[in-house]
């Protein structure tokens, strides 16, 4: 049984304004593919091929094989915390557990988008949730992400350079600064504990 790259949630233009098209077919179609094609090759003939694809994230050997599995579970994740109807404030069970966790929504989004664009070289920038219910933001190189850190993974954003550099060549700020505009919060309130 081979791991399989789910479909886009949303078509490959609808984000345009904030990521392109041309983007799109390079860092989902591409990028993305790849990760899924690699890990496949890595874990024919091994116990992992007949795991869920995060049972592989978490417990997997470090090296080729994690991140490749890491990388195919976070674009997952990010894909969804994206929408064209997205962006503004939320509400609900998200905006108490970001109020509870950093005091306000203003100095939450200032933290993570401070986290997004201080990252040295290629990473994610995350917030994870504890075993207290508590929200932490974690910046992580490459492939690393909270499931391989015991924690559980709410939202995240791709600061690989692959991800801008078509739209905003080196500005990483402006693409985070965009970010907030799309932002997906009832997919992200559903990965709440
Ligand atoms: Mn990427």
């Amino acid at each position: 049984m081979a791991f399989e790259q789910p479909p886009l949630p949303y078509a490959q233009d609808a984000l345009k304004g904030y990521m392109s098209e041309e983007t799109f077919e390079y860092h989902y179609g591409k990028h993305h593919a790849a990760y899924f094609a690699n890990l496949n090759k890595l874990v024919d003939g091994t116990e992992w091929a007949d795991k869920t694809l995060e049972e592989v994230v978490i417990g997997c050997p470090d090296g080729g094989m994690f991140n490749n599995a890491s990388q195919a579970w976070n674009h997952i994740l990010f894909w969804d915390c994206m929408s064209p109807d997205g962006g503004g404030e939320p509400g609900g069970d998200i905006r108490k557990a970001i109020d509870e966790s950093f005091g306000d929504f203003a100095s939450f989004k200032a933290k993570f988008s401070q986290a997004a664009t201080t990252l040295f070289g290629s990473g994610w920038a995350w917030v994870a949730q504890n075993d207290d219910h508590k929200l932490e933001i974690m910046a992580l190189s490459n492939g690393d992400n909270p499931l391989r850190h015991g924690k559980k993974a709410i939202m995240g954003i791709d600061v690989w350079e692959h991800a801008y550099y078509i739209d905003y060549r080196n500005a990483r700020p402006k693409y985070i600064e965009g970010f907030w505009d799309v932002i997906n919060w009832d997919s992200i309130e559903g990965n709440l504990a």
